[in-house]
């Protein structure tokens, strides 16, 4: 299967480590972009890294990686809690994709407790911080590793 690991980002994920930082850390989306490419070269993972405030790009990026991946990790931000054509093209796509969500999303207000892209995700991570998209790339290079046997 193709190590290489689509790692898409959400609306307002741009401001990362700029505001709240009670809710999302002080680390930048720049700052996690480089140690997902840390890991990822540990891993021998090739590494494509989005953010985006529009909806259809994401799902471009999604249709993108049908083609080409071996898994992606998402972190859907808002379009997480509303957004069935997100849900809809991930699954599309054949390899494991694994859900990430920076804070706790449980334990702050309800409309963050569903979320529409968990019916397709292989796996959820949520309040460990930033870190999670480092556990995320790991259990992704696992499951690559496995089905390679
Ligand atoms: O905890 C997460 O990673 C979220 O996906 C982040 C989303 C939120 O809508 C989800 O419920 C949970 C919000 C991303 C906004 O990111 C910002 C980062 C810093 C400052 C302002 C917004």
């Amino acid at each position: 299967m193709s190590r290489l690991v689509y790692v898409l980002n959400g609306p307002n994920l741009n401001l990362l480590g700029k505001r709240q930082p009670h809710i999302y850390g002080h680390e930048t989306l720049a700052d996690v972009e480089r140690d997902c490419r840390a890991v990822a070269a540990e891993l021998r993972l090739e590494l494509r890294f989005h953010q985006s405030n529009r909806e259809y790009e994401i799902i471009d990026w999604i249709h993108a990686a049908r083609e080409t991946a071996g898994g992606i990790v998402i972190n859907p931000a808002a379009f997480t809690h509303y957004s069935v054509a997100i849900l809809d093209a991930l699954n599309t796509f054949d390899a494991p994709v694994i859900e990430i969500h920076i804070s706790q999303v449980h334990k702050r207000e309800e409309f963050r407790h569903h979320s529409f892209v968990s019916a397709r995700a292989d796996g959820v991570i949520a309040g460990f911080g930033t870190q999670g998209y480092l556990l995320a790339l790991r259990r992704i290079a696992w499951l690559i590793d496995e089905k390679a046997g």
